[in-house]
């Protein structure tokens, strides 16, 4: 049973899509006070419980023992010790033995999950400023989530093609550059469905434009690499740079498309572009207008893309630079010291990201004027909601790619998201692998990360490792940036075991594709914790580096270097099946209990359950 309780919400965020009547506090059960901080509720934890949730973040599946913040952030360092990543995801659910509740706290601002940090059994939420509370009753931890996910709307699903295989790197610069990938994958016989351009397709940076120079014919490449089955996905930025003559800023300026400082100007900051202005998708009217601007790319034969730096993520706003630039320039000349140094340091480290800036501009909410703080969680959310808006009305009967960095419930109906700025470390493919229940749980299906890791020089087995882990993950994109080791399948020895990987990803696809669709229809998780599978098994419910996926399957990557293979828990009975490619496999029937499989480099092992075997070959063998 579903409860909305209000505590005065900043704005409509349309999170929830379903219409449903508040009751009165006085119904409320959970623990309610206010202070100056906010809002927070109190909860006791016994030892039994578990708390799932909050999408995307890291540590466990089972949130307990850390404190987790809702607050979009673009900080490449994705540590345990990180409170918030780029999204903010306010769900979550708490398991007994006795019951299993819901709560999801639809909030535009700042919320923190205590969740057993300061008091070990103690649970304790704040929210500042306003918000509309849900609580959600049910019988199973599943139908909770089933529940919750009925109430926000059906989740986005991507084309069948963008299940495909992806090559990315930031450093694909020129039309050369894209044929070079596409005849390496081509004279290495790996499938390959999307290449995708980063920042560097652009004209200076410039949202909307391509450089002439590098892409002299762009709509040409487009026409024949789809002719191909190939894809190309440009990205685009949230800012937009400052340069008159330049048409999405002109028409921007002059219908106050853009966020403003407290005077009423345009608010500036520093991205890619240089001083730039954001769009202020908190209204409807710009949303409108922004959107429409995908037209160019639309008309161009893209059928694709991916939003970043939609935090919104700043270098630094003009106001703090200069500041910034002027004290440095008063130390000029004169003696200078340790404390000098920290002191510049410091002021350097304070331009990107700034919660004062945060502060200093403001959004035309539809009407109301609202500081940036007060709805930073959503602005990712706005910006591509306003693209998936403009794609219907472009062609309402296609499906488009779309999926952002930063996000909030509510844009699951929009688009997916990556993961944002991984590295080369086995520990962030099991990061990788965590998130996606607590993703799931979000509404969002369509979910990956970098595979390969984005920052940092990867290795040919870690490469391997993860193209096998992702080879059930729906979106399966390798992605490096550009002072890293080449990472694209056919740059190491082992060929022929990235193309098996493959090959068998491009059988399952149809098979993943349609659990995807029916786990969106049915508002399902297409990646459960085994414990919502099995909430009678104790050891089922720690088991945290094994998901079940969809109806029949059981996954247990390898996440260790150097490991010829793992343990495995099974809760029930399941066939083991270990392929080298589609022609050669081996079945073996497992009991309940523990296992240690062999999983060589060259082999993708899983499990299906007993019920779905012939319908997984049937796919294999097709
Ligand atoms: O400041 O566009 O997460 O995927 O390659 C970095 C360049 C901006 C961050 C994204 C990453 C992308 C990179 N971007």
């Amino acid at each position: 049973m579903v409860k909305k309780y209000g505590f005065g919400k900043e704005i409509e965020t349309d999170a929830v899509s379903e219409k449903i009547e508040e009751s009165s506090k006085s119904e409320l059960e959970i623990e309610a006070t206010t202070d100056a901080e906010g809002t927070h509720f109190t909860m006791e934890l016994t030892d039994e419980t578990a708390v799932y949730g909050l999408g995307e973040q890291m540590r466990g599946i089972n949130k307990r023992g850390w404190i987790y913040t809702s607050r979009n952030m673009d900080d490449p360092s994705l540590t345990e010790s990180r409170e918030s990543l780029y999204g903010s995801h306010n769900f979550i659910l708490i398991t007994t033995k006795e019951r299993n509740s819901g709560i999801f706290i639809d909030a535009t601002g700042r919320v923190t999950y205590d969740i057993g940090y300061t008091k070990y059994d103690e649970l304790r939420i704040t929210v500042s400023g306003g918000f509309d509370l849900y609580t959600i009753e049910e019988r199973t931890a599943l139908e909770v989530v089933r529940e919750f996910r009925r109430i926000i709307g059906k989740s986005y699903v991507p084309p069948k093609w963008a299940l495909g295989y992806g090559q990315s790197r930031w450093g694909y610069k020129t039309e050369a550059d894209v044929r070079e990938i596409v005849s390496g994958f081509e004279k290495n016989k790996l499938p390959l469905s999307m290449i995708y351009l980063d920042i560097d397709y652009m004209d200076r940076y410039k949202d909307f434009t391509i450089d002439k120079n590098r892409f002299p014919d762009f709509e040409g490449l487009v026409r024949e690499l789809k002719a191909k089955g190939i894809r190309l996905i440009p990205i685009i930025d949230a800012a937009i740079k400052i340069e008159e003559g330049y048409e999405v800023y002109d028409e921007g300026v002059k219908n106050n498309r853009f966020c403003k400082d407290k005077e009423g100007k345009e608010f500036v900051v520093g991205v890619w572009p240089g001083d730039s202005v954001l769009p202020d998708v908190l209204n409807k009217e710009t949303r409108e207008w922004f959107g429409e601007k995908y037209k160019i790319l639309l008309d161009k034969g893209i059928e694709g893309f991916w939003n970043d730096m939609n935090e919104p993520s700043l270098f630094y706003s003009k106001q703090n630079f200069v500041k910034c630039i002027n004290e440095i320039a008063e130390k000029k000349g004169k003696d200078l010291q340790a404390e000098d140094f920290n002191h510049i340091n410091y002021l350097l480290s304070q331009l990107a990201n700034n919660e004062e800036d945060f502060k200093s501009f403001y959004h035309n909410a539809d009407g109301k004027t609202i500081s940036h703080d007060k709805v930073h969680n959503v602005y990712g959310y706005l910006l591509t909601r306003a693209a998936a808006e403009y794609f219907e009305k472009y062609n309402p009967n296609k499906k488009y790619l779309l999926f952002s960095r930063s996000s909030s419930i509510g844009m699951h109906r929009y688009g997916g998201i990556w993961m944002g700025d991984n590295a080369s470390w086995w520990v962030h493919m099991l990061s990788e692998f965590k998130m996606l229940p607590s993703l799931n749980m979000c509404g969002f299906l369509y979910v990956g990360a970098d595979v390969g890791g984005f920052d940092g020089n990867t290795t040919e087995d870690l490469l391997l490792r993860w193209f096998a882990l992702n080879i059930f993950i729906p979106l399966m994109r390798n992605h490096s940036v550009p002072q890293s080791r080449r990472q694209e399948p056919y740059m190491f020895g082992k060929t022929e075991v990235f193309r098996n990987f493959l090959n068998i990803r491009y059988k399952l696809i149809p098979y993943i594709y349609e659990e995807l669709e029916r786990c969106a229809e049915s508002n399902e998780m297409l990646f459960k914790p085994l414990a919502f599978e099995y909430p009678d098994d104790e050891r089922a419910k720690e088991t945290e580096d094994q998901l079940i996926f969809g109806k029949e399957v059981m996954l247990s990557p390898v996440f260790e270097q150097n490991a010829s293979g793992r343990y495995v828990y099974l809760p029930e009975k399941m066939k083991l099946i270990k392929m080298k490619s589609c022609e050669e496999f081996t079945v073996t029937e497992l009991e309940q209990g523990d296992h240690y499989i062999k999983v060589p480099l060259d082999t993708f092992a899983f499990f299906v359950k007993e019920n779905g075997y012939s319908k997984i070959m049937d796919y294999i063998q097709k």
